[in-house]
């Protein structure tokens, strides 16, 4: 996806985001999400010179089926943030809004009161890029909402494909969010997902529903018994929330608080991230090579090939070694 033009240099990007100016900062994340050569490499100077600004951010990845009260949830989350003073950025991984594009305009009006808090930067992915994209950019727009001054980095990704483990992957806390409705509520979750989350919160623990929360809760816990204990050593935890009536709310700040400690003292947060950062260069060398194959060129010569299969003159293997090629010599 081409960026909007941005007449800015790379020295005034630099200096926008060190100012934490949004403006800036929204404009050094459209061109991160350029897929045009030119922007990848300004943003990239961009980013190496901002890199001793990053890693200063609680990551926290937020799941859950649509309609479990994600958006909801970081709409009371971020103001009892943003009331202890901290500066929150907000980052959507919406896989589905690039089909209905309903998800980010409920969104929008969903948390229309913290995208008018001054500490609060809210930007929604792109719509029309593949997954890949989307989250592969969304690494940089953490690292650049970092680098502007946020503390506290919410990305927000639905149970869609693999989004999920792509935002585990870049988040230091991974928390799930799900509804009540007891046993088939669990077997509905994905499976392998709560072996993915740091924390688990029962959403719409309110009026007639509470009841049904708190045994929701105990299935999770029960299930949790089963699962062997994270390498992070943390033990999970479940808890209760009702985003519209603000209860629980602080309770979840609580719980990644304790998380964020206990991984700091242990080492565990930085090996973590350490081993973040080598999924990123084998995420990226996916992301390109996907790219060329996707290209105009290798497109044409792949079904110039596939012809050749079907008529038993080549094997699919050396189709395959022929491709290879063409990427290699498009480089060289
Ligand atoms: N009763 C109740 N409803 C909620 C709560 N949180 C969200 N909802 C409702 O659940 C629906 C989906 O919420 P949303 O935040 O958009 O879910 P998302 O798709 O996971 O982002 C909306 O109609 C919300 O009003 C809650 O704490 N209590
Ligand atoms: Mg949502």
């Amino acid at each position: 996806m081409p960026a909007r033009k941005t007449s800015l240099t790379a020295l005034e990007l630099e200096q926008g985001i060190r100012g934490g100016v949004r403006a800036v900062l929204a404009k050094a994340i459209t061109l991160a999400e350029s897929t045009h050569a030119r922007d990848q490499k300004k943003i990239r100077a961009v980013l190496k010179r901002l890199l001793p600004l990053t890693g200063n951010a609680i990551r926290i990845g937020i799941t859950g089926v649509p309609g479990v009260g994600k958006s909801t949830f970081i709409e009371a989350f971020g103001e009892v943030l943003t009331r202890l003073g901290k500066k929150v950025a907000v980052l959507t991984v919406d896989p589905t809004s690039q089909k209905t594009k309903g998800s980010i305009l409920g969104d929008k009006t969903r948390m229309e009161k913290l995208s008018r808090n001054p500490s609060v930067f809210i930007r929604p992915s792109p719509t029309g890029t593949a997954l890949g994209g989307v989250t592969y950019h969304t690494r940089e727009a953490m690292l650049l909402c970092e680098a502007a001054g946020f503390d506290v980095i919410l990305i927000e990704t639905v149970g869609v494909g693999q989004s999920e483990t792509i935002v585990r992957n870049m988040v230091d806390f991974f928390l799930l969010l799900m509804l009540a409705g007891a046993g088939d509520e669990l077997q509905g979750i994905k499976k392998g997902i709560m072996e993915m989350a740091d924390g688990i919160l029962i959403t719409k623990a309110d009026g007639n529903n509470v009841k049904a929360a708190n045994e929701a809760k105990a299935d999770a816990l029960q299930a949790l018994h089963f699962q062997q204990t994270p390498i992070s050593g943390w033990k999970v935890k479940v808890l209760t929330v009702s985003s519209l009536e603000n209860k629980g709310i602080e309770e979840a700040w609580r719980m990644i608080q304790e998380y964020d400690s206990h991984a700091r003292h242990s080492g565990y947060l930085e090996i973590n991230r350490g081993e973040q950062q080598v999924k990123w260069v084998d995420e990226s060398l996916e992301q390109t090579f996907r790219q060329e194959l996707e290209s105009p060129k290798l497109t044409r010569i792949k079904s110039h090939l596939i012809n050749k299969i079907r008529k038993h003159d080549m094997l699919p293997s050396e189709a395959a070694d022929e491709l290879w090629r063409a990427i290699g010599s498009k480089k060289r």
